[in-house]
């Protein structure tokens, strides 16, 4: 349900501690425990995650961006009509303007974040390069309700880069890609980025890098309890863990005691069990035919799809 679309992935305003503090208390009070991946992006974490982007197992930034790159003119021809693009995300680093570059027919540009900051700078990046499209930014929960301007007798064209999808379960991956097929009407398209099933020991590392960024990247939610909610987190007492689960096929990523301990936050205090986990993000991985499936359940039917040659990453185009 919507609900849960919401809680997922959505990128927190960095203020929102009230928001945290009630997550990590009913995430931990919980016999699973659980944090929303959501809340791994505050400043901090937004800045370690640039940093995953760069790691040498971290393939899946450079992979799609190499996809777009080779393809862009190819995905050009394929998409007719006047176009208006909507990306669903500020600064996907660079990936919309392969796009926009190599597609004369885009006459209007629509970012939606629930951030603003990165949302003004990401639509005034836009009017610069191009000022011969009409560019306009939306404020808000592009997983959940939401009213885009209307689109005159332009075709949508849904961006969706970075295989953000992937937080998602099957489930609510299907309820978010019906939700678009329903908001983007008769003949519009969905240009998506989706990582693929692969090696379990390349999967794994991507998610657990040598250089232990990926292991600040997670742990960082507690530092951020520890900065914000004045919880008494020892930090060097969890463990980044990174598995992959091959039903239905996801890694999926959880802090780990390496001990017996108790932690205070808010006045209650917490036990953990030597090994106990919290659970703190799924990183879903499909076949190009299990995705396109998946597509079609939520109204989509697939029109083309892109790789690279070792079959790491592929970028769906969906149409209505
Ligand atoms: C931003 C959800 C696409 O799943 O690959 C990367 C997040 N977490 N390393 C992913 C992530 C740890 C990333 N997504």
């Amino acid at each position: 349900n919507d609900e849960t679309l919401i809680d997922l992935v959505t990128p927190a305003p960095v203020s929102d501690t009230a928001e945290f503090r009630q997550a990590v208390v009913e995430g931990l009070s919980r016999p699973d425990r659980a944090i929303p991946c959501r809340f791994l992006y505050d400043a901090a974490g937004s800045a370690i995650f640039d940093r995953i982007c760069e790691l040498p197992e971290y393939y899946p930034t450079r992979t799609e961006r190499r996809i777009l790159e080779t393809h862009a003119k190819a995905i050009a021809e394929t998409i007719r009509g006047n176009i208006r693009f909507i990306e669903l995300g500020a600064g996907s680093g660079g990936k919309a303007e392969i796009l926009l570059d190599a597609m004369e027919q885009v006459r209007a540009y629509i970012c939606i974040d629930i951030s603003p900051v990165p949302l003004a700078s990401a639509a005034a990046a836009v009017r610069t390069r191009y000022p011969a499209i009409e560019v306009d930014s939306v404020c808000g929960n592009y997983l959940g309700e939401l009213d885009l301007p209307t689109r005159g007798n332009l075709r949508d064209v849904c961006f969706f880069p970075g295989s953000t999808i992937g937080n998602f379960d099957r489930d609510d991956a299907r309820a978010f890609l019906r939700r678009w097929s329903q908001r983007l009407g008769q003949d519009g398209l969905m240009l998506i980025g989706v990582d693929l099933k692969k090696d379990i020991a390349l999967l794994e590392d991507a998610y657990d890098d040598a250089q232990g960024v990926t292991a600040q990247f997670s742990l960082n939610l507690l530092h951020r309890a520890n900065r914000e909610l004045a919880a008494d987190f020892d930090t060097g007492a969890f463990a980044h863990r990174a598995r992959y689960v091959s039903q239905p096929g996801h890694i999926e990523i959880s802090l780990v005691s390496r001990r017996d301990q108790t932690v205070r936050l808010d006045g209650r205090s917490f036990d953990f069990a030597r090994d106990e986990a919290i659970h703190v993000e799924n990183s879903h991985k499909y076949t190009i035919g299990e995705f396109a499936s998946l597509a079609k359940e939520a109204g989509f039917d697939s029109v083309d799809v892109w790789t690279d040659e070792d079959a790491l990453f592929s970028v769906h185009l969906l149409r209505v």
